[in-house]
């Protein structure tokens, strides 16, 4: 999978076929515009890329507003290589490229820079200074200027709602993991570094490996049962999380604390993948080291219970990540 920062594509790289829009999140609406290109690729035997923006158009015109971000470029680069997308373009969304009248935004980064086939995008999707470009202007355009549009309409959840990364955060920040993985068609995953802890976990019995959580969206604080892979491919175990401010040693910044349920060892420096499968309780303020650790084991027990049904036991968990880009089972 090549990850390029810039339209402009070299002439070998010119003809292609690309899905555009901000995809954050890669939920199930955004898969019916992804499969879609994928299909179109195929049918005229060309590449299938994606045209986003790194970062997140949201993050240049609210700076400092509160974090947001579903996926990350490097997570989303490994699910889009699963489905099958060659290329991704991530060009930097800036003041020159808010500023680009939604025409020129044609002409300049698709015809001249990507010298594109054919371009998929949602019905929903908007484009170009003041968002004034839309679905019905890009298919005017391609006529004139010569290349293919489909748009795809939007994907509808069982319940009749419409798939949208709104309703995703919405469902993460009101602590419905769940329903947030309908949504996704997987798991929701934070990948982040390992950092250096106070080793408070492990006097308790329960080692943690800490999080931050950085630019991703804040789910509810709390306690939750996870899924937790150590490196790309590597074995999922199960584990219990909690995120936030550990009020009974008087509180902190938030952090993604982690325990694995059948791990021993040191995995401070690591990559870890954490998801999130279900919400247990909120976090508590206890008056006692004792009490504190009987909740602990009690969390573990119900993250066990729970995860029963969507982990089998560390050993027989075959390849670690088949149903990683696949709907939850049972959900
Ligand atoms: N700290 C709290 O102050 N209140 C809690 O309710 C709480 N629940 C936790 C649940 C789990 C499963 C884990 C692993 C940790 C929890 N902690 C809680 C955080 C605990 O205080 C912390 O891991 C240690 O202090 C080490 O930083
Ligand atoms: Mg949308």
């Amino acid at each position: 999978m090549e990850v390029l920062r810039q339209p402009n594509l070299p002439e070998e790289l010119r003809g292609g076929v690309y899905a555009i829009g901000n995809f954050d999140g890669l939920h199930r609406g955004h898969q019916a515009v992804i499969f879609e290109s994928g299909r179109v690729a195929g049918e005229l035997g060309v590449a299938h890329g994606l045209l986003t923006f790194e970062p997140h158009p949201r993050s240049y015109f609210r700076p400092g507003g509160p974090a947001f971000r579903l996926t990350s470029l490097a997570r989303k680069s490994a699910v889009l290589e699963s489905w099958g997308v060659d290329r991704i373009i991530a060009i930097p969304f800036d003041a020159a490229l808010a500023g680009t009248l939604a025409q020129d935004f044609v002409l300049d980064v698709l015809v001249k820079g990507l010298g594109l086939r054919h371009a998929v995008v949602g019905y929903d999707f908007t484009f170009g200074q003041h968002r004034r470009g839309n679905a019905a202007m890009l298919n005017q355009m391609a006529e004139m200027e010569g290349f293919g549009v489909s748009i795809v309409e939007a994907a509808v959840e069982p319940g009749g709602e419409t798939y949208s990364s709104s309703a995703i955060r919405r469902a993460l920040r009101e602590g419905r993991p769940r329903d947030a993985a309908r949504g996704l068609g997987r798991w929701w995953c934070v990948e982040g570094t390992v950092r250096r802890g106070e080793a408070r976990g492990a006097k308790l019995g329960f080692p943690t490996a800490n999080l931050e959580l950085g630019d991703y969206l804040e789910p509810a604080l709390g306690v939750y049962a996870v899924k937790a892979a150590l490196e790309s491919g590597g074995p999922w175990f199960r584990g219990v999380a909690n995120l936030g401010h550990r009020p009974t040693f008087g509180g902190g910044g938030v952090l993604l604390e982690v325990h694995l349920l059948d791990f021993e060892g040191d995995l401070y420096g690591k990559e870890l993948q954490v998801e999130f499968v279900d919400y247990l309780r909120p976090e508590k303020k206890f008056d006692g080291l004792d009490s504190l650790k009987a909740q602990i084991a009690a969390d573990c027990e119900a993250a066990r219970q729970v995860l029963a049904k969507s982990l089998p036991p560390r050993g027989d968990g075959g390849p670690a990540r088949s149903e990683d880009h696949a709907l939850p089972a049972g959900s």
